[in-house]
């Protein structure tokens, strides 16, 4: 049936046969497939509707994820076997769009999956950016930035006829709205829809990722936040998510016209997450199209604060948002007198000013509007949540105790575990027959083979077999050779202090210096990077900078490459994610405790069976709770005692550097002779003033614990079998973190759809 379809349509368009098509064809041809199976798959909706906005949707490709979701994906392998034609040649055909930073955008992409899945009615809403997030690429050991161009002729997206006058100050944009199809794990589908303006002109792009970011008619959707390091950038994102939410509420109210619906009653027919600060500016845009229906403000501030929750990412002070309102004057100044009268209703009311919209340097908190006129607030992680109600956000709780509450993230186990590891899939399916992939808590029934040496061995095989596989694609992709009887230790997310990718390097130029004095490693390691650095983050740059210098030094020294190995992979995105993660035994979870809100990578990790290397932070700690001691490694300063040293303010870096021996031999060998015949001088420098006169994220507070706790763990690592078994714990207690879950309580206790 499947194979007569795509017959015919290889006939069609190619007026070949599935045989005589290269993969781009197949790819084409595939896509027409599954993309006609979609429509005949829509389900009848009704009920309140979902909203979920936001300015990320890090979906990565999509032909595999569909067919799975259809149920598709074994007939079409089978098809294509065959033929001879292999699926994973085919995919890579597939460009990634890139419509995302890291965790946040990714989780969104998860949900939409899970909501799906879970047969809810929502949409996702959000931008159609043109070239992304962009490209990385190291030239000179440096990160150099360039184009994402992800959309094609015939792609993902569908045109729609729907568009809407955006009216900014000094122009009024036409926008159009595409839409992409969202499906559900064996369960109909919903929509992603992503607006775009119709003068965005792509050719004005030079240089990289350089072009002039005053134009705005002309460049409004061709990046993902851009460079907002200058007053041009921070305008620019104004206009972005002005024109995102201005979109998306008239999109909203017209659908319920549509229906007939009375806008008064707005929040039962309609709930808007507002998925971090980017999109809150829908609040005031909402107010002002109600109040232009003759709604009165007062009635349009209680719908509107009925009908939109908050979720927060971050209590990094520099992520929040907060707009000069002169900026708003000059974007939007339409919506200025609704943002003043929502603040002065709340400096009326309290007298605390910490908890004010505007501020005393009228700058606008979007927090503090979304938290003042949205019915929820939560945070990713118990940890997170905990931190926002006792810290962060302590003055709000107290005024509305009952808006809190945790979501502890997830992620979809279509992808991140039946896709990427489809070996480790069938065996689990093996053991446990199928229900763990509707309902993942049947994982823990793997628990019974903990100690069932073969089941043990088959783990440590199938492990084995990702790493060959990573290897190859290693070899392809990049020319970089990998030795597969190594242990993988692998840190991949963005680049940031607060991650500490730098307290990796510092461990790395602690093992070379010990293999240079002769105590080598029982077995050679493989440390794994993958990370993009903000353009404009300076430091960020540095760092990678000094991984890539590190990954140069070692390769070339005889000596300790026969031990060592670093490997900065390039251009870290969706897709590579997919590859490396089956492929691990270390999992790299060592922010500074209380700065990662969650993390979703440590989840897709444990489901993969990789053991985690943490500190006690985001949902690392709700994963230490579920596998316990003997299953994961925690180390360093826990998040009171780092809150404590920033109230303090007495954490001093140059004091470690100074006093302890140790820390001083790795900091100093950032600017040793051997690194500087390799590196830019500038950089290293940069970098290791950062570290002994500032270190923000206390890398050498934690350097020494870091330390002792990795090198337990490689030392436990050779006992095979006690290793596999931590390995079989995680992949069974990982059932908590599926986004199934996640969804579910945000539909139980926010969204009630
Ligand atoms: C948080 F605030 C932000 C942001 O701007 N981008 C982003 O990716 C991440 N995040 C957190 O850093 C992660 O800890 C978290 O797991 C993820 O959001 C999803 O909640």
């Amino acid at each position: 049936m499947i194979e007569r379809e795509l017959q015919a349509i290889t006939n069609s368009r190619y007026n070949k046969g599935i045989a005589e098509c290269n993969n781009k064809e197949l790819y084409y041809a595939l896509l027409e497939l599954t993309k006609g199976s979609i429509q005949s798959n829509k389900k009848h909706k009704n009920g309140r509707k979902l909203y979920y906005i936001s300015a990320e949707f890090l979906i990565g490709k999509l032909l595999s994820n569909h067919l799975i979701n259809l149920g598709l994906f074994d007939e079409v392998n089978k098809i294509l076997c065959k033929y001879q034609k292999k699926l994973t040649e085919i995919e890579e055909v597939e460009p990634e769009p890139s419509l995302g930073n890291g965790g946040l955008g990714r989780l969104a992409a998860c949900f939409l999956d899970s909501i799906a899945t879970l047969g809810l009615n929502a949409d996702g809403i959000g931008l159609n950016y043109h070239f992304g997030l962009f490209k990385q690429e190291f030239d000179n050991n440096l990160q150099i930035e360039t184009i994402n161009p992800w959309i094609q002729p015939v792609s993902w997206l569908n045109k729609t006829n729907r568009t809407y006058q955006v009216v900014f100050k000094d122009f009024t944009a036409t926008s159009i709205l595409y839409e992409m199809d969202v499906t559900g794990y064996h369960n109909g589908s919903n929509k992603l829809r992503l607006f775009d303006i119709q003068t965005l002109d792509e050719s004005i792009v030079k240089n990289g990722i350089i072009f002039d970011k005053e134009k705005i008619a002309k460049n409004l959707t061709l990046f993902l936040y851009p460079d907002d390091s200058d007053e041009q950038g921070l305008l620019l994102r104004i206009y972005q998510q002005y024109f995102m939410v201005s979109n998306a509420a008239q999109l909203i109210l017209d659908e319920c016209r549509e229906e007939s619906y009375d806008l008064r009653k707005l929040h039962e027919y309609v709930v808007i997450q507002i998925n971090d600060t980017h999109p809150s500016l829908i609040i005031p845009e909402l107010i002002r199209l109600l109040t232009a229906e003759g709604i009165s403000i007062d009635e349009a501030i209680g719908i509107v604060s009925k009908t939109c929750a908050y979720t927060n990412h971050t209590i990094l002070a520099e992520a929040l948002e907060k707009w000069p309102l002169a900026y708003l004057e000059q974007v939007v100044p339409h919506l200025v007198p609704i943002i003043n009268e929502l603040d002065a209703r709340v400096k009326e009311k309290y007298e605390d000013l910490s908890v004010a919209i505007i501020d005393k340097d009228n700058r606008v908190h979007m927090a503090h509007m979304d938290i003042h006129y949205g019915f929820s607030v939560n945070g990713v992680a118990a940890l997170h949540t905990k931190i926002l109600k006792e810290e962060e956000l302590k003055a709000f709780y107290k005024l509305y105790p009952e808006k809190f509450n945790n979501k502890t993230n997830g992620i979809t186990f279509r992808r991140w575990l039946l896709h990427c590891n489809q070996p480790l899939a069938q065996y689990i399916e093996q053991l446990i027959g199928d229900g763990f992939k509707t309902d993942a808590a049947k994982l823990e029934q793997l628990l019974q083979y903990k100690d069932n040496k073969e089941v043990l061995l088959s783990i440590e095989r199938i492990k084995q077999e990702n790493k060959a596989v990573l290897k190859d694609y290693l070899m392809e992709t990049q020319g970089i050779e990998i030795d597969v009887n190594s242990i993988f230790d692998i840190q991949i997310k963005r680049l940031h202090e607060y991650k500490r990718q730098q307290m990796n390097a510092l461990y790395i130029i602690y093992k070379y210096l010990e293999v240079k004095k002769g105590n080598l490693p029982k077995k050679k390691i493989t440390m794994i990077f993958g990370a993009k650095a903000a353009p404009a983050y300076t430091i960020a740059k540095d760092i990678i900078h000094l991984l890539l210098c590190l990954q140069e030094l070692i390769d070339h020294d005889p000596e300790v490459n026969p031990y060592l190995k670093v490997v900065m992979v390039e251009n870290y995105n969706v897709t590579k994610a997919s590859k490396l993660i089956p492929a691990c035994d270390i999992s790299e979870q060592i922010s500074l405790a209380s700065k990662e809100a969650s993390g979703t990578g440590n989840m897709k990790f444990m489901l993969n069976g990789a053991v985690t290397l943490g500190t006690e932070d985001g949902a690392n700690v709700e994963i230490h709770q579920l596998v316990q001691d003997d299953n994961i490694y925690i180390f360093g300063k826990k998040s009171e005692e780092v809150i404590e040293h920033y109230r303090k303010a007495d954490y001093v870096s140059r004091v470690y550097y100074e006093e302890d021996a140790l820390i001083h031999e790795l900091v100093e060998f950032i600017l040793s002779r051997d690194m500087l015949l390799i590196g830019e001088k500038r950089n290293l420098v940069r970098l290791y003033n950062e570290l002994i006169n500032k270190d923000w994220f206390m890398t050498l507070l934690d350097i020494k614990d870091y330390i002792k706790t990795k090198d337990q763990m490689l030392e436990d690592y050779m006992d095979r079998q006690s290793f596999n078994r931590k390995a079989l714990i995680n992949i069974a207690k990982a059932g908590y973190f599926s986004s199934d879950r996640t969804i579910q309580q945000y539909n139980e206790d926010i969204w009630r759809l």
